[in-house]
């Protein structure tokens, strides 16, 4: 009983990480002797020809495709394809956006059979296993049943997670994600004791936190630490709910002696100078805090129950230690008026003295979240059912004192700065004045968009094979070679820059090559779970 896995696509601007979720639920799979694969549309393009293709190839039994709200659309294209392809596959959709809209999402689109509430491993073991008309016998599902939709009750218990496999990460493109920098994330814990009246962390994963063996946490960890990637993220809701659960892991890292930067989201009301001391000794570069507000009515209204006070006291516990504080607003929030948003602005410039850096999100109601449930209550007015605007970087909310396009103009107006700040950079570049660390960071953005562009082009894939005749090619030549054949298919770069790409790639081993008599072949590298490549 095949299952294939798809990941849709989502913008390499969000930083995306391989899918873990995904990777659970294939580990779940194969530790119950379903044959699956994963499909990821992160980092590879989508078209119905390649859907096709791998179905023919794999002929699964049922496809489950994961989203969140702002990807939900691209799922659902998907979905279509899949039912358009073949009628007969079970098509099942699971994550943090179907969960909370399960039956609208059945009831708009008949091209999926079952949403998956939550967790997912157990439930979907069990929907590879079971025939059409054991669905009512299992739990936690919502599904269709002829021309009616059939929901079971929620499943009775929360997984233990330290009875989980580890993600199947050798089904993931780990290569390609390190080749466009992103992260890798783990996590040591599942659940949220907060209730944040934007969040869906906690109704997902549960209010009690549901912790790991620190021991395996960090077999995992010391894995992953050799794979290439320049940091893992700790994706735990909450990796500083408890203390001793965060130390045992700092000290098992330290005493292991364990070199890999790491980061991890806290709230400021549980970290401790004690706490961070322990993570920066343990490789903690950064911690995310979500600050969400600098107005101390809007922190109480959505119950985020923490206070200014603790923010400044926890970022500059951040800057004592050396790790670097990340703090994330929100603007739209219940309450917002233009005083209020003032106030936040002002609070993050005086924290960034203080070593912070920040961005802000839009407030972004998710299905799920109480802030859309009682959006009257909040004073809330939703402007837009399009989920693919609830990717929270403009505005779909107003409250009665600021409108969509003041808010927007807000953040058009920060990102113009940003843009500003990265052309400042380009022309320091170009004057010889900018520094080593300056001239790195836009380096890096330029080489990451042109490989994301070889990437999503499939460029390496269909000119990648490139004649030798007798000659014997050495790798300067190699790399002319396909700079050569391939500039022409790139806009925006010029053969400087792809040279030094494509040499960079080569060099941290991104990509490869391999020559015969006749011909060069180039490709991506991938990389599996149990090597070590640094
Ligand atoms: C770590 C994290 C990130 C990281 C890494 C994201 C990544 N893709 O790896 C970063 C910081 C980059 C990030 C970015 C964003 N995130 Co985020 N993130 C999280 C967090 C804290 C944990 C996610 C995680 O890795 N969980 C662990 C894995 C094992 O669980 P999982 O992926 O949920 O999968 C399980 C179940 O969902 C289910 N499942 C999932 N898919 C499927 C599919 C099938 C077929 C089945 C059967 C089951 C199933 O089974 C899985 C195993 O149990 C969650 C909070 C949470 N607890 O959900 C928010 C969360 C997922 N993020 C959220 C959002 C909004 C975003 C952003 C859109 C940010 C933004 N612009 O606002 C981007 C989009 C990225 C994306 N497309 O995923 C929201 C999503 C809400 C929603 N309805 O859309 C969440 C829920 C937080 C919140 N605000 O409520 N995020
Ligand atoms: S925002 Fe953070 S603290 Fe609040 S409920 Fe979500 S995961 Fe928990």
């Amino acid at each position: 009983m095949n299952c294939l896995l798809i990941n849709p696509f989502y913008p390499i601007s969000e930083t995306p990480s391989p899918p873990l979720g995904l990777a659970y639920l294939a580990s779940a799979l194969e530790s119950a002797n379903c044959p699956v694969k994963i499909l990821d549309f992160v980092v590879h393009p989508y078209g119905k020809p390649v859907l096709k293709t791998a179905l023919n190839a794999f002929s699964p039994k049922i496809v489950g495709v994961t989203s969140v709200t702002m990807n939900f659309n691209e799922a659902i294209r998907i979905v279509q394809d899949i039912k358009s392809l073949n009628p007969d596959i079970i098509t099942v959709m699971g994550g943090p956006h179907v969960t909370f809209c399960s039956r609208e999402t059945l009831e708009a689109f008949p091209e999926i059979d079952v949403v998956v509430l939550g967790e997912g491993e157990d439930t979907l073991v069990r929907l590879v296993q079971a025939s059409r008309n054991e669905w009512p016998e299992i739990s936690g599902i919502v599904y269709r049943d002829s021309d009616r939709i059939g929901a079971t009750p929620p499943k009775s218990q929360w997984i233990d997670v330290d009875t989980l496999s580890l993600p199947a990460r050798h089904l993931l493109p780990l290569g390609r994600y390190r080749a466009l920098g992103m992260p890798l994330t783990m996590t040591t814990s599942r659940g949220c004791p907060f209730q944040c009246i934007f969040c869906v962390g906690r109704k997902m994963v549960g209010a009690r936190v549901r912790y790991r063996n620190p021991v395996s946490v960090v077999d995992e960890l010391e894995s992953l630490s050799g794979l290439g990637f320049h940091q893992i993220n700790i994706a735990d809701d909450l990796f500083t709910a408890n203390e001793r659960h965060c130390l045992s892991i700092c000290d098992e890292i330290i005493q292991r002696n364990i070199q890999v930067r790491w980061t991890s989201f806290a709230r400021v009301d549980t970290v401790s100078l004690r706490v961070l001391k322990r993570m920066k000794a343990a490789g903690c570069a950064a911690v995310s805090f979500g600050i969400e507000s600098g107005n101390v009515d809007i922190l109480k209204t959505i119950r985020k129950g923490i206070t200014r006070d603790q923010v400044v006291q926890a970022v500059s516990w951040c800057h004592q230690v050396g790790i670097q504080a990340h703090g994330s607003f929100i603007l739209g929030l219940p309450g917002e008026t233009p005083e209020t948003i003032k106030e936040t602005l002002a609070f993050g410039d005086q924290l960034r003295e203080t070593g912070l850096s920040y961005g802000f999100h839009m407030l972004a109601p998710f299905p799920g979240t109480l802030v859309r449930e009682e959006s009257g209550k909040y004073g809330i007015k939703i402007l837009s059912s399009d989920w693919s605007d609830y990717h929270a970087n403009r505005a779909i909310v107003e409250t009665p004192d600021v409108s969509q396009n003041m808010m927007n103009a807000i953040v058009m107006e920060w990102e113009d700065d940003f843009n500003r700040q990265l052309g400042r950079i380009a022309d320091r570049i170009k004057s010889g004045e900018a520094s080593e660390s300056e001239a790195y960071t836009l380096i890096n953005l330029e080489r990451t968009v042109l490989l994301y562009d070889l990437m999503m082009n499939q460029i390496l894939e269909t000119d990648g094979k490139i004649p030798a005749g007798d000659r014997s090619v050495n790798s300067d030549q190699a790399v002319q070679d396909l700079v050569v054949r391939i500039l022409p298919k790139l806009k925006n770069t010029t053969k400087e820059k792809l040279t030094d790409t494509v040499l960079h790639a080569l060099n941290r081993n991104y990509i490869h090559y391999s020559s015969t008599n006749e011909t060069i072949q180039w490709d991506w590298t991938n990389i599996q779970p149990d090597e070590r490549v640094d």
